[in-house]
């Protein structure tokens, strides 16, 4: 047949979706079938994730496609990067995977530098610098009675895709996230594990996008009404390297914002940028669909708005979303600044009063009103996003005509229109699922019915999914370049 039924599960930090599709080369149809919160929760000090919660999720997403479509031809997963569980010898889950926001990684970050300095680790792995990569973990979780029982480590989506199919494996774009694939031979880097005291043995063969990792189990097919066969392929199972894939780019001179609870921006390059200013600007080489390279700087994103929702909520204060930000645009701009990637705004908590004291040490008053605090925010991520698109072009020599903004955060359209006038670029923005489309497209084309490379799956995106145009508005730069004088970041 010419036209698959496919299921996308999606995995973000603030929610977990499974999308069902109809794909051809002339059609790609998305829809949710199934969205669940996706809650961390603290036991004994440490925050984890509810990792049975998502995988009865995924089932409950998989049994509605079914109904919904009759059948599915395949299914795909990604999900956030860097957090992973542990198997003991009978392929057993060793406890709940800790939260990356969980405070324990980072005491391990020196441990680590003690061992290969972080110039050198660098110049291997190519990551931006993060406390919770997954080398940081490992380092923090060795010495425990569980880690001495573990015998592979597999990465969330990984994880996930063996209860679904019985298969391990680590599948390569998530895999570069975790801080022990070498970037320039896009292989495990048995050096570094060794360094590290770490057994290689923990890390399983890894599996590019678009191979066929297994099918759904009986018991499965069984919980979810599904018939099988049901083969499982394997996707950007990161969920950024996914989002990528689904920017719909007309030439290869765009940079984008993977915008939800982080922001995600760079380019795409065919090989990884490894320079002392690259590592030293944040930057980071995470590996893409079809082998490109991902250089782009986490900027801490809309969990800046989602904490301080929450803080609200708890407060009994609104948290409506689209009133707060119809209050912020009329706040007048760059009232506030802050440094987004902050590391005090990293772990969870009182968002708001984090912002207010980042504020007043840097010799501001700070926000009055919850409309001051969100266009603080607001101005404050766009200026971010300027910064980073900017210093990813410089440093990788990749001319930028184009911002693409996709993910929840192109529903702001504040946030998109500032964006734009901060970069002085055209900003197209959309789709909010990017990830579920760069999940399907890989499916469809690793299953046959879709043939070329990334320009081939752009094109149809562009053939079947809006974008919003918003153009910089006339005569802001100057009041940009200004505002970029007023905060430091790195400090
Ligand atoms: P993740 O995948 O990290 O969980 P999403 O891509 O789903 O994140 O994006 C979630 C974010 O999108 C929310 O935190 C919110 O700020 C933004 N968002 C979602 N819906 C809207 C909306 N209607 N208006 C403005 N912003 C929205
Ligand atoms: C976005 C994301 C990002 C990672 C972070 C842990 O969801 O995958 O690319 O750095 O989560």
């Amino acid at each position: 047949s010419t036209e698959l039924t496919l299921a996308a599960v999606d995995l973000g930090a603030s929610s977990g979706r499974v999308m069902a599709a109809r794909v051809g080369p002339e059609r790609l149809d998305l829809h949710e079938v199934h969205r669940f919160p996706n809650r961390p929760v603290r036991t004994a000090g440490t925050l984890h994730w509810d990792v049975l919660a998502l995988h009865a999720g995924i089932l409950d997403g998989l049994r509605a496609a079914g109904r919904d479509l009759g059948r599915l031809d395949g299914v795909g997963i990604d999900s956030w990067a860097v957090d992973h569980g542990l198997l003991d010898a009978d392929g057993a889950l060793l406890g709940n995977p800790v939260h990356y926001r969980d405070a324990r990684h980072e005491t391990a970050v020196p441990t680590v530098h003690a061992v290969v300095p972080p110039e050198e680790l660098y110049r291997v792995n190519g990551l931006q610098h993060l406390p919770f990569n997954t080398v940081f973990q490992l380092a923090a979780a060795r010495g425990t009675a569980q880690f001495a029982a573990a015998r592979t480590a597999l990465l969330v989506p990984d994880l996930l895709a063996y209860w679904l199919t019985g298969a391990v494996g680590a599948e390569v774009t998530n895999a570069s996230t975790t801080g022990l694939l070498d970037a320039t031979t896009r292989e495990w880097s048995g050096e570094l594990v060794d360094r590290l005291g770490l057994d290689r043995g923990l890390f399983p063969p890894l599996r590019q996008p678009g191979e066929r990792l297994g099918e759904l189990r009986e018991d499965v097919l069984a919980e979810t009404g599904l018939t099988g066969p049901v083969p499982v392929v394997a996707v950007g199972s990161h969920d950024t390297a996914s989002a990528v894939a689904g920017v719909p780019a007309a030439t290869e001179k765009f940079a984008y914002v993977s915008c939800g609870t982080w922001s995600l921006v760079g380019v795409e390059l065919e090989k990884p940028v490894l320079t002392e200013a690259g590592r030293a600007a944040g930057f980071t080489n995470e590996l893409g669909v079809d082998g490109t390279v991902r250089y782009l700087r986490n900027v801490m994103g809309l969990w800046l708005l989602q904490e301080s929702q929450r803080t609200w909520a708890a407060a009994g204060l609104t948290a409506d979303l689209p009133y707060l930000l119809a209050a912020a645009a009329r706040v007048p701009a760059f009232t506030t600044l802050v440094d987004p990637d902050d590391a005090r705004f990293l772990p969870p908590g009182d968002m708001p009063a984090r912002i207010a004291a980042a504020c007043t040490e840097s010799g501001q008053a700070p926000p009055r009103s919850q409309a001051e605090t969100v266009r603080c925010i607001i101005d404050s991520l766009a200026l971010a996003y300027r910064r980073s698109v900017r210093r990813a072009a410089d440093l990788s020599g990749r001319d930028v005509e184009v911002v693409h903004l996709v993910g929840g955060g192109a529903r702001n359209t504040l946030l998109c229109q500032l964006t734009a006038d901060a970069c002085g670029l055209p900003v197209l923005a959309g789709p909010v699922e990017a990830a579920a489309l760069g999940n399907v497209l890989v499916q469809a084309r690793g299953l046959g019915v879709l043939s070329g490379g990334l320009p081939e799956l752009r094109a149809l995106l562009r053939r079947t999914q809006d974008a919003q145009l918003y153009l910089p508005t006339p005569g802001s730069a100057s009041a940009w370049d200004a505002a970029e004088e007023r905060i430091r970041p790195g400090s």
